[in-house]
């Protein structure tokens, strides 16, 4: 088995739902099928934050939802903790700057997986791409409650310079984002969004899915 493509990826990238049980309202496995009734592309499992499951309540919320995206044919992708992706068969990793670095998570992890880094500026989205990411999250492009630690909102203009410098990786935005503001984020050259509140907090959970999915197209 191969790398997934650069237009593989893209597509996926489309509308990128991000959830843990402390984003959710209703039950995770609930807001996940909503979502994935509604067309989200891709789910990142990330179980973090005040009063996040930890342990055996972790991997069994992470195999629930991991059997939901499953169902959907959503690929199914780990934040931060790579013994948990392989646990559970994830189909990839999201690493950030403090995680591990993308080329031991693919040694570990095999040539086939979804390997996502965060960046913040192009020095990081080169180093990301020669350690072998598939994709990149660009953020925060607007102020976000979902993150504590996040970095400085740097709007749309990070994703306009790597694109003007020719870097053709895939990318998400991610921070913020909502129905009213994303469309600038698609302008600035990202193939998609990442949301967690715009989906898990919203009062019909598939209609914001859907919503996000018709911007796409
Ligand atoms: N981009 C994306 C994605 N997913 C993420 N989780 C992040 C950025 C943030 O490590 P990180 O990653 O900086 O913070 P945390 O681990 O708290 O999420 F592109 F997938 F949308
Ligand atoms: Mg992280």
């Amino acid at each position: 088995m191969s790398r997934i493509s650069r237009e593989d990826m893209r597509s996926l990238l489309q509308v990128y739902f991000i959830a843990g049980s402390v984003n959710c309202r209703r039950s995770p496995a609930d807001t996940l099928s909503a979502a994935a009734a509604g067309g989200i592309t891709l789910f990142q499992f990330r179980e973090k934050g005040a009063g996040a499951l930890t342990g055996s309540a972790r991997l069994e919320l992470g195999a629930q939802l991991r059997h939901i995206c499953r169902g959907h044919s959503i690929p199914f992708i780990v934040n931060d903790d790579l013994e948990l992706a392989l646990a559970l068969d994830a189909d990839g990793v999201h690493a950030g700057q403090d995680d591990l670095p993308a080329a031991e998570i693919r040694q570990r992890l095999g040539g086939q997986k979804i390997i996502g880094v965060s960046a913040h500026n192009l020095a990081e989205a080169q180093q990301a791409i020669a350690d072998g990411a598939d994709y990149l999250g660009i953020g925060p492009v607007y102020p976000t409650s979902s993150k504590e630690d996040a970095e400085a909102v740097q709007g749309t203009a990070v994703i306009e310079q790597l694109r003007s410098s020719g870097l053709q990786i895939p990318l998400v935005g991610i921070g913020g984002i909502t129905l009213d503001n994303a469309l600038p984020v698609l302008k600035a050259g990202a193939d998609g969004i990442s949301v967690i509140s715009a989906i898990a907090g919203a009062a019909d959970i598939a209609a914001a899915a859907g919503n996000f999915r018709r911007l796409m197209t």
